[in-house]
């Protein structure tokens, strides 16, 4: 291996030659060659090595790696102008996410508003909320009926025809650039759906594109792996292999029988989804979500998740965003143990992840209205490497998973399987004085595993105590809805908010009606633009407008306070169990925040407000009102205060 820079700048040598001829064949001009040709020197050592180690046993390796760089080039020479102007803004300040002004947005563009042409009416409404990221949910061409959501991807380069054209995303891309809002969209890699053209080849008998997929004459295979592999869907189907009888193959599909897994120990896999990768960066995306990163690569006798090679594969194509679309970020999707989720966490792999075990385990001491677990884990769990950030959210289109460490529940007392079954019961309403209403999803009756479906105001109370009209009920939830959000906002990382949530929108349990849905219960999870809750939105005396004014009132607050920039983030003692406590400081500003998570008034000591506290005479800038840490502080039932010196 340490001949491996040698080898690598011989392999440079050889090949840049026919990669500037090629470019300069498709009309690319000096200036762009001398860019990209500074970049790929250097990340070519990195590169190289990733791929050797992938595929170097191949026969052709020399020809893929060729054609990997030409396609990289190519892609370099079309990216459209703004984006060669976003890279350098944006390569010159590379912590630019890392901003106290940076809030994520998400939503799925048919349930809400149909259409990428009408979506354009609601940049205002972005604006108002203070979004500076916004994600929309997968919107490829995907097959009729279920698709997973728009998570079977039958082309990476058409734009589902109801929702609009491919030309428009770009428009939206470069409109929503200018109203200072970067496009996230998801990058669909572990597998395609069973209409997309290389599994039509392969269904056809295309032995090249058969080698795309995992497809098996008989159970042999199947089996040997099954042995060691979890289940992802196991109400859908049972096992994570589908027969096809018009192939007379089993393949293998992890999630639905129509979301096919790709092979990437083919190179030609990986080549072709570097394509698509640049496909979508050159449209404007400027960060992608890696969805279902756990998967990507195979190894029998293991559960098939987080293999080494998955994170080379990432790499891999980091080091190829960095060389042909610079300003390209990644966002992991890896809901699994904390220890997994961290590590695809790096510069060089994704900057951004989602961080679940903050979202699972705030709704854990929501249910509880204890801490111990949330601080524990937050204390030794949340520091990120340089140049990384999380995104922090409360609900997603996706089920809650319990994905805390067993032995970070064990150290604070709480035994994990029997905590898990509670949460689930908890959160699905069956645990009696609980005030949520959640859906199980994919209850596993084997193992007793199960997640859970339903919008943030269902889970936090907001559904029962609309249904029982109780009008200190109703403020009990609101108050919990708007405590979430704060924790969100001021830990440290992009808060990413759920479309809807804003306004409080409710489970809708239509989707049962719907054939294509009525199997899986995120789609309570999953409504249409809560146009009424959009309108009483300026309305005090409203829920919505309660909870609207309330958190758009904490974005702002947020964006004014620069301690809560990046995530240096330190969990201190609160004495008090139902009460987090954890202080941000950046520069010289230092703000200690403090989160009652009990529906009861709870005391927190003077001496403590000194000593994590920036001094005696203290001011909390959310209730906008001056604290002495000369005596107690008496945080209301879910209250929250942000405490800076006075
Ligand atoms: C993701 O989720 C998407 O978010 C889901 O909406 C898709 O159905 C799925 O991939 C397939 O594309 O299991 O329950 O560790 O947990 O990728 C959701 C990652 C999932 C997996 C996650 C997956």
């Amino acid at each position: 291996w340490e001949r491996i820079p040698r080898e690598a700048a011989r392999s440079l040598a050889r090949l840049l030659p026919r990669v500037e001829q090629a470019f300069a064949a498709a009309g690319g001009n000096a200036t762009d060659w001398a860019a990209f040709e500074q970049r790929l020197r250097r990340e070519w050592p990195r590169l190289f090595e990733l791929l050797l180690g992938l595929y170097g046993t191949q026969y052709d390796f020399f020809y893929h790696l060729e054609q990997l760089l030409i396609a990289m080039a190519q892609s370099w020479h079309e990216r459209p102008h703004w984006l060669k102007q976003r890279d350098a803004v944006r390569e010159a300040d590379s912590e630019w996410f890392q901003s106290e002004r940076m809030m994520g947005g998400v939503l799925y563009v048919d349930r809400f508003c149909g259409t990428l042409n009408r979506l354009r009416e609601f940049i205002p409404y972005f604006n108002e909320l203070g979004l500076t990221y916004l994600h929309l949910m997968p919107l490829f061409a995907a097959p009729e009926g279920n698709n997973d959501g728009g998570y079977a991807v039958s082309s990476y380069r058409e734009v589902n025809p109801h929702i609009g054209t491919t030309a428009e995303l770009a428009a939206l891309a470069q409109e929503l650039d200018r109203a200072g809002m970067s496009l996230v969209l998801d990058f669909v890699f572990n597998h395609t759906s069973d209409e997309h053209e290389w599994a039509r080849r392969a269904q056809a008998g295309d032995p090249d594109y058969q080698e795309f997929y995992f497809l098996f004459p008989d159970r042999t295979m199947p089996d040997a792996y099954e042995r060691t592999l979890r289940e992802i869907f196991p109400t859908v189907r049972r096992g994570s292999f589908t027969w096809r009888p018009d192939m007379q193959r089993w393949v293998w599909t992890t999630f639905n029988s129509f979301q096919w897994d790709l092979n990437y120990a083919n190179p030609a896999v990986f080549r072709a989804m570097a394509a698509e990768m640049l496909f979508l960066a050159n449209l404007g995306v400027a960060v992608l979500r890696l969805d279902a990163v756990p998967f990507i690569w195979k190894r029998l006798g293991t559960n098939c998740e987080n293999q080494p090679e998955a994170h080379q594969i990432i790499q891999a194509f980091n080091a190829i965003a960095r060389v042909a679309a610079p300003a390209l970020l990644f966002k992991s999707e890896a809901i699994v143990h904390p220890d997994d989720v961290l590590s695809y966490i790096s510069p060089h792999e994704c900057q951004l992840s989602y961080n679940p075990l903050l979202m699972a385990l705030l709704w854990e001491a929501l249910a509880t209205r204890e801490v111990k677990l949330l601080a524990h884990s937050l204390s030794h769990r949340f520091r990120l490497p340089a140049g990384c950030a999380w995104i922090n959210y409360l609900r997603s289109h996706d089920d809650i998973g319990w994905t805390f460490d067993d032995n970070d529940a064990r150290a604070v007392g709480i035994d994990p399987w029997g905590h898990r079954q509670f949460l689930n019961a908890f959160y699905t309403g069956r645990f009696a004085g609980s005030f949520a209403r959640g859906l199980p999803f994919q209850e596993n009756p084997d193992t007793g595993d199960a997640r859970v479906s339903g919008t943030l105001a269902s889970l936090a109370g907001l559904e029962q105590a609309l249904g029982s009209g109780d009008p200190q009920m109703i403020d009990t939830a609101i108050r919990r809805i708007v405590l979430l959000h704060s924790v969100i906002l001021s830990i440290g990382g992009i808060p990413l908010l759920y479309l809807g949530d804003e306004v409080g929108t409710v489970n809708d349990y239509s989707y049962v009606t719907d054939p294509a849905k009525a199997v899986d219960s995120r789609w309570v999870h999953r409504p249409a633009r809560n146009q009424a809750g959009m309108d009483q939105r300026h309305d005090p005396a409203t829920v919505p407008g309660r909870i609207f004014g309330e958190l758009v009132r904490l974005i702002r607050l947020r964006t004014s306070l620069p301690a809560l920039r990046d995530g240096a983030m330190e969990v201190v003692r609160s004495d008090n169990r139902h009460v987090l406590a954890y202080v941000r400081q950046a520069g010289s500003q230092r703000v200690l925040a403090l989160a009652n998570f009990s529906e009861y008034p709870q005391p927190i000591a003077g001496n403590l407000l000194r000593m994590y506290g920036p001094g005696v005479e203290l001011f909390d800038v959310v209730a906008e009102r001056a604290i002495s840490a000369n005596e107690a502080l008496v945080l209301q039932p879910y209250q929250f205060v942000w405490l800076t010196p006075m």
